[in-house]
């Protein structure tokens, strides 16, 4: 759904309780009035039961507003060595340009999947202008292209025992007590999962997402504060809990004292 639906909605819901406000007997007292405003009434219930109240959208903007200098934050040149699973390092990723980088989708799901970054850009793409609040007290703005969140836990079929979406990136941005890297990772309700501007993105302003930013996939979840942008995603899980991650907390910040619900 367009942000415009939203502002015609709270537009109807204004001229509605104007015209009630206004409490003109002769206006009032016509059954042809009632009938519209009744009904206007029972519109608003309906459209703010399914689509304002739970999927309520983050504004959206013009492409006048970009910002000029989007500043990058935290991880910005990943340098991990390979993992266990035999993953090429990040960088030897950045070399090859993402060839034979895999997004993986796995955890309470039916179908895991294994995606390149062909495989996402061959799906229906969702764009969306945002604006990025990081908790340091900046914002920017930017245009995001990818694909929905939606779109890939559909493909995948969730369990019903998923309650999660957890975000395992590949920058290590600290090291554990024994010395081994300490990877980025967060993590979503089902209802950020599924709502329509929560997209993977694999271009940022019209180009492909650069490594600062997270390249070559990045989550924009946009009613949540920056720390939630998750860059550098590898693998996307559907979990029924993520206490089992970092110190259980949700996320990487989450541990490190941030709240897990950053609603802007
Ligand atoms: N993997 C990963 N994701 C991350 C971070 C990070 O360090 N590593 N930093 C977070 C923070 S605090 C912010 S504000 C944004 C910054 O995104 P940007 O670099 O595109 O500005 O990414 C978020 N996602
Ligand atoms: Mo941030």
């Amino acid at each position: 759904m367009k942000p415009e639906r939203r502002g015609f909605l709270s537009g109807l819901v204004l001229s509605t309780s104007a015209l009630v406000l206004a409490g003109c007997n002769k206006i009032a007292n016509s059954s042809a009035v009632d009938h519209v405003l009744t009904s206007a009434e029972a519109f608003n219930r309906r459209m703010g039961h399914f689509f304002v109240r739970p999927k309520s959208l983050a504004r959206e903007y013009s492409r006048a507003d970009i910002s000029r200098f989007f500043k990058p934050n935290g991880s910005i040149a990943p340098d991990n060595p390979a993992d266990a699973s035999s993953t090429p390092a990040y960088r030897a990723h950045v070399a090859s340009n993402f060839a034979d980088w895999r997004l993986v989708i796995d955890g309470l799901v039916e179908h895991p999947q294994t995606l390149s970054i062909a495989d996402l850009k061959a799906m229906p793409a969702k764009a969306q202008i945002t604006r990025h609040d990081c908790v340091e007290g900046w914002s920017s703005i930017a245009e995001w292209r990818g694909v929905q969140l939606a779109r890939l836990l559909q493909k995948a079929q969730l369990k019903p025992n998923a309650k999660y979406i957890v975000f395992h990136c590949a920058d290590a941005i600290d090291k554990n007590d024994d010395g081994s890297p300490l990877f980025y990772y967060e993590s979503i309700d089902l209802e950020d999962a599924f709502h329509p501007q929560t997209i993977l993105a694999y271009a940022m302003n019209g180009q492909p997402l650069p490594v600062p930013h997270g390249a070559p996939l990045r989550l924009r979840v946009e009613r949540q504060l920056g720390y939630k942008q998750a860059k550098y995603v590898m693998r996307v899980e559907a979990v029924d809990s993520y206490k089992r991650y970092g110190q259980g907390k949700g996320g990487y910040w989450e541990d490190n004292g941030y709240e897990w619900y950053a609603g802007i």
